[in-house]
């Protein structure tokens, strides 16, 4: 927490060590003086680790051993750690995912949730928050509806399964002064998506001090203090910080699951991801998936030291080809496979809860900082804008003991990993572009799977076909939406299908309930809303279609559309609302 030994802030006290901030102070009247002063009181209070003279302190040794060119990697070696690889044959539809599934499936009514949602999303420059955006148009729902009815429908299992008619499955969510204000307008407006306000823990992390030079100086603008964010490894120390481990534990709670803004994939995995940490004793499980070089998220290795020591944790992706420079591949670069052999962390993290809330009680829940100055000369003596420390949630390790299980649950990309990050212009040059259309053609893609799986061999759905919106394009075939409240786990899903499916490449299908399907002959649009068997059915009608926005209509749409530049066009639906 706060700065326990620091002097009380004043201008006098600023100019001295250990701050020697004097420059700020230059041309700015009395007023301004003790606004700044009054700013920096309050993040000194707030700042875990020492407040602004351990911030500072930390930031001097970073910032000298960035500019000595110091690799944070000496005398490390990496390696391929060891994890379970729930793909290819003993993926989703084998007898180990499944029994994965069931184990984890045991484990629901002690899982807690937590989604990190402070980021602003600069390279997605959307207006709002991200958790929003429509995550897909079949629905309709926001990224947010959709994490709140995964939890309600996890809840609900581990009721009827705990006997526990009263349980409640805990969400905190951590936010930032960008996104707190619009995140809360949001759960207000939509009564908390169904959740209990009581189940829901909001935890706002605060922005840092930007500094403008080796020297740790704060960087001023306007008469005020520059801020920037800390990064999503404030999330330990905000956790610990509520006391929410150390009460989890105190309830019997086992397992927490740490996610994105813009993912809703791991949830259909979930239970097989929380089987992997029950039968291995994972103090912390990272769920991966094969990564493309170069591709934005980090790789899973062991680091080991002289000794033969090592550490499982991830090199985020801009470190990993200078790590993997000295090693034979010589870079960032795919084996036989076609993808690198280390396991891409998607940030989608499962913790042990007792031993996490001992951890974060040791340690303050700080994660180790780094920092990242963009450097305006070749002597380093400048940087181009002011920088800032900042820290990563998949650090965790760094806080474990040598004795903790670190390992990772490798799935499927398919069954695990979306996002929504990148704004048009870039989409169109990346691989994976990771945009809204892209994000929504995976979420089709998912559940068409699951289905399939589901149905073990009853189930036929017609190939996908390329679209392109605003020069991006992606595979999208029935646009298949199986609502939480359908499944909580492929096991779950089995039990749902009784018939013959057959659906179209043209065909829309949302189902929104407990349902179960017998024969079924799809080509058109159906909505099922309700809970209950349907009986054989044929449906055949014109349905819908996603169309394009006509180029002077796209500014006038709401952002989440402008984002796709395309919209759902109904003509000829099935509604079913009783069955
Ligand atoms: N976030 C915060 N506070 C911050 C910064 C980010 O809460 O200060 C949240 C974001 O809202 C988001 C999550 O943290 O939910 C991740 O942030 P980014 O999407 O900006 O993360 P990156 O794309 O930089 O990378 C992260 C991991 C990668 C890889 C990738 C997968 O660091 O290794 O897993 O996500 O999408």
């Amino acid at each position: 927490m706060g700065a326990l030994f620091s002097k009380s802030l004043s201008v006098e006290a600023l100019f001295d060590g250990p701050y020697y901030q004097g420059h700020m102070f230059e041309g700015l009247t009395d007023e301004q003086k003790q606004a700044i002063v009054a700013d920096l009181s309050d993040m000194d209070a707030k700042l875990p680790g020492g407040g602004l003279a351990g911030y500072l302190q930390r930031a001097r040794g970073l910032l000298a051993d960035a500019k000595a060119g110091k690799n944070p990697f000496e005398g490390l070696t990496p390696e391929v750690p060891m994890g379970e690889r729930l793909t290819g044959e003993t993926g989703p539809g084998s007898k180990t995912y499944a029994d994965f599934e069931k184990k984890g499936m045991e484990q629901l009514s002690k899982t807690c949730f937590c989604l990190v949602a402070g980021g602003l999303g600069e390279r997605l420059g959307y207006p709002g928050i991200k958790i929003g955006i429509t995550a897909e148009l079949t629905s309709g729902m926001t990224f947010m509806e959709l994490y709140a009815k995964y939890i309600l429908a996890f809840q609900s299992y581990a009721r009827q399964a705990s006997g526990n008619s009263s349980l409640e499955l805990p969400l905190a969510i951590m936010t930032s002064g960008d996104t707190n204000a619009k995140t809360l307008e949001l759960l207000e407006a939509n009564s908390y998506f169904g959740l209990s306000k009581s189940q829901v823990t909001i935890m706002k992390q605060e922005l840092v001090p930007a500094l403008m030079d080796i020297d740790a100086r704060i960087a001023v603008k306007d008469g005020q203090v520059e801020k920037k964010p800390h990064g999503h490894g404030d999330v330990h120390a905000l956790l610990h910080q509520h006391g929410l481990p150390r009460k989890w534990a105190s309830e019997g709670r086992e397992w927490l699951l740490l996610f994105q803004d813009t993912n809703p994939l791991p949830f259909r995995s979930l239970c097989a991801i929380l089987g992997v940490s029950a039968a291995r004793n994972f103090v912390m499980n990272s769920v991966t998936v094969p990564r493309l070089p170069a591709e934005a998220v980090g790789g899973i290795c062991k680091l080991k030291d002289a000794s033969g020591e090592g550490m499982t944790i991830n090199v985020e992706y801009n470190q990993l080809d200078p790590l993997l420079k000295t090693t034979p591949a010589g870079g960032d670069v795919a084996d036989a496979s076609g993808f690198s052999p280390y396991p891409g962390n998607i940030n989608v993290l499962v913790f042990r809860v007792p031993d996490m809330a001992e951890r974060l009680e040791s340690t303050g829940g700080i994660v180790p900082e780094f920092v990242n100055p963009k450097w305006a000369d070749a002597e380093k003596s400048k940087f181009k804008s002011p920088t800032r420390l900042e820290c990563m949630m998949q650090d965790f390790p760094r806080l474990c003991k040598k004795e903790d299980q670190v390992g990772f649950t490798q799935l499927e990309r398919l069954m695990s990993f979306t996002c929504v990050k990148n704004n048009l212009a870039d989409a169109a040059k990346k691989n994976p572009p990771d945009c809204a259309l892209s994000a929504e053609a995976d979420i089709y893609a998912c559940n068409a799977r699951l289905l399939e799986l589901a149905g073990e061999g009853k189930v036929k759905i017609a190939q996908p076909k390329d679209v392109s919106f605003l020069g991006i394009t992606a595979s999208i075939g029935a646009r298949i939406i199986l609502a939480p409240s359908f499944g909580i786990s492929l096991e779950d899903m089995k039990t749902k299908i009784k018939g013959k499916v057959s659906i179209s490449q043209k065909s829309e299908l949302l189902i929104d309930g407990n349902v179960t399907l017998n024969d079924l002959d799809l080509d058109g649009a159906l909505r099922l809303l309700a809970d209950g068997e349907l009986g054989s059915k044929v449906v055949k009608n014109s349905g819908s279609q996603l169309a394009a926005i006509p180029d002077q209509e796209l500014k006038s749409q709401e952002p989440s559309l402008q984002i796709r530049g395309y919209r759902r066009v109904a003509a000829e639906v099935e509604e079913i609302k009783k069955l």
